[in-house]
Parts: structure tokens; sequence; C-alpha cells
């Protein structure tokens, strides 16, 4: 097991740059020696480690799989939406004793405390991979740092972290989330101009996500950007609706007591949209298709149940965040083992969905300011059948 992890470690060292390998001789030494686990065990002493005993399993300390399996501690942010049941799904499906893994799963229920100690408990386990899918972006590095030094590469999955020094992981899978914003807020100006409406006064409400996770900062990234371009659309509050239906309802209930002249609620995922739908139907409004008549709902993930609102006319435009990251997270792991070098971020396509045909297709400009066109589908019972998630 030692001897794999050393050279586990290797391959994913030549995943990162060779300046940053190269200079670290010292560490990859030490990772590759057997007393990596005595820094793990330094770094996981806290009291910390304990809180995950229960959902770490029982075979602490007994380091890496056994009867070959490979081992795969995964740190799941929560079950607060549609998608992260799909995310946590696809992982567990993947990382099955049947596919040759033991999956270490532990849900830390939306706090990175217990991301952090769930991350010791792997380290302390020794087990051979961890994956991470991070609440926040930021206040990784020493824990990360605390893997490195025990020689376990890390995958990160979904959210991006944002540390001191990338060799802190192996690679990255996730979505981009900011063209995720900009393609919604391209299609919501497609609309209103297809419909006659584009020189019209939109005010627009943010419920966002968890302050300070990548989806929420792409995504209000890609609002806020959309916002400064036209003099006519105005933001009349953006507030957290945690990725939840009850906080997505809750909020929703409190603005529309203060706004009675909300055009657009831009919600961040779809369970915020199924929440903010009823207090709006609740409170007597309607959600629909028409500018100026009705309060136009946006939302993203396009789940199942998120699709069936736009085919029903509830939701008009959902951009989809795809969440089948198990085997891409596989193939990861597949290429690590086999001594390959991985790509350090990977980008997952996705497909925006509207509820009308009145706009075939949009465009986005990067940076750079290329444009690409991404084709908009019509949500139909077919389109929704054919989907996995
Ligand atoms: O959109 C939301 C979930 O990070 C992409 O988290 C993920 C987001 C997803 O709770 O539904």
């Amino acid at each position: 097991m030692k001897r794999k992890m050393a050279a586990i470690f290797l391959a994913a060292c030549m995943a990162v740059s060779m300046a940053a390998c190269g200079g670290s001789g010292a560490s990859s030494d030490n990772a590759a020696g057997t007393d990596g686990a005595a820094g793990a065990d330094d770094a996981a002493g806290g009291d910390d480690a304990a809180g995950t005993d229960d959902t770490a399993g029982g075979d602490d300390g007994t380091g890496g799989g056994e009867g070959g399996l490979i081992t795969v501690g995964f740190s799941q942010v929560g079950a607060e939406s549609d998608w992260r049941t799909a995310n946590s799904a696809s992982m567990k499906e993947t990382f099955s004793e049947a596919n040759g893994y033991e999956l270490i799963f532990d849900d830390a229920q939306q706090k990175q405390e217990n991301q952090i100690a769930a991350i010791r408990n792997f380290i302390q386990q020794e087990v051979d991979y961890i994956v991470l899918a991070p609440v926040t972006e930021t206040g990784w590095d020493t824990v990360l740092q605390e893997a490195y030094d025990a020689g376990i590469p890390v995958i990160i999955v979904d959210r991006m972290v944002n540390i001191s020094k990338d060799e802190l992981y192996t690679a990255w899978v996730g979505s981009n989330f900011q063209l995720e914003g900009e393609k919604a807020c391209a299609w919501l100006d497609a609309y209103a101009q297809a419909t006659g409406k584009g020189e019209e006064q939109l005010n627009i409400i943010d419920i966002q996500g968890n302050i300070g996770a990548s989806a929420q900062i792409g995504r209000t990234a890609g609002l806020n950007e959309a916002i400064e371009a036209h003099g006519n659309w105005t933001l009349l509050e953006a507030q957290s609706g945690e990725f939840t239906q009850a906080k997505g309802q809750e909020v929703m209930e409190s603005l529309l007591k203060q706004y009675d002249d909300i055009d657009v609620v831009y919600c961040e995922n779809d369970n915020e949209a199924f929440g903010a739908i009823d207090a709006i139907v609740q409170a007597g409004k309607t959600v629909g298709k028409e500018i100026g008549k009705d309060i136009l709902i946006m939302s993203f993930d396009s789940t199942n149940a998120g699709l069936k609102d736009v085919l029903d006319g509830k939701i008009i435009c959902n951009t989809e965040c795809n969440p089948l990251h198990g085997p891409r997270v596989e193939e990861i792991i597949k290429k690590l083992e086999a001594g390959e070098v991985v790509e350090k971020q990977q980008f997952v396509d996705e497909e925006i969905f509207a509820g009308t045909g009145d706009v075939p297709s949009i465009k986005v400009k990067d940076a750079e300011g290329n444009e690409t066109e991404y084709p908009v589908t019509t949500v139909t019972q077919e389109v929704i059948d054919a989907r996995a998630y």
C-alpha cells in the first residue's frame, strides 16, 4: 500500500507544474516514505477528527482498502438540493465494491468544519484518494497541506477551492459557473427582445446560493455583469437562499412584502426556485412567461423536477449544471493509478433549457471577446424522460 501510495503521489506530482514539483523534492520524499502517516496523525490529533467517526465507517486506522480495493474518502457538502442528491448517487454508484472501490462517504451538512474533520479522518485512515466537494472556496490551505504531506492525492469536484499553492490538489472537475450565469442572462436578454420587451424596465431579484460557494460566486457574477451592461435592468435585491427550497421560500416571502414590482427572480438553483414559486403563488401573484404581467423565474441545475417546472410554465429558463461527476472522478483516478498525467482542471459541457421556443440559440462572449453560440432546448416530456437526473 505504501509503495502504491508513493507511486500515486508521483503521478499526482506529474499532474502539477514542473516548477511546483521540481522544487519540492523534500516534500515528495516525505510523502513517499512510510512516515507520511505520522504527519497525518499529528494533523488528525485534534478533537475534530473524532467527529466523523460515525460516518467514516468502522475501519479506522487500518489503512488502505481491503482485498485490493481502492479506498476513496469523499467529503460531500450535504444533501441540500436535488442536484446534490444526484451527485451523491453518482459517486456512490461509481465507487462501489463491485467496481473495485471502498467508498468512505461523509456528509458534512453544509459545514466546512465537518469537511475538515472528515479529511483529517481520511488521512488518518490512509485512504488512497481524497475527493472533496468543498462547501466554500476559501479556508482549505491547512488541511490540504496535511493531505499533501501524507502523500494522498486530493481530487476536487464540483465547486472550486481558492488556495495559495496549486499543488495542494491534484485535479478538479466541475462546471463553469460564471458561464452558466452569462448564458442565463444572454437568454433573458434575447427573450425580452424576441417578445418586443427589450427596452422595458426589468426589476430583478437574485436569490443567491451559499455565499462563498463557487456556484454562487459565478452565477451572481454573471448576473451582475449583465445588469451593468443593461441600463434598463435593475437589481432590486440579492439575498442568499442557501441553495434550499425552505430558505428560497422564506427569502421570497419577505421580498414580496417589500417589492410589488418584481419582474424576474433569478434563483441560483432549482430548489430555491421551487420555494420562490410557492411564495409567489401564495402571495396571489403569477409565475409565467409574460414580461410585465407575470414574474419570470430563472433557475439553474436542470434537474428532473426543475425541468418539469419548465414544462409546466413555472420556470421560464433553466441553465444546466451537470451533477454526474462519479465517472469523471473515476477516470482521473484510473489515470493516476496507471501513472498517467491528468488535466489539472476539467470543465463539463452543459445545456440550456427554456419553456418557449422564442430564443433558438444564445451567444456569449468570453474574456477575449470571442463569441460562442449555444443552442437552447425547448423542454418537452421527451426531453425530460431522456435525462438521467
Ligand atoms: O447548483 C446546487 C447545489 O455546487 C453546483 O450546489 C453545485 C450547487 C448546485 O446545492 O443545487
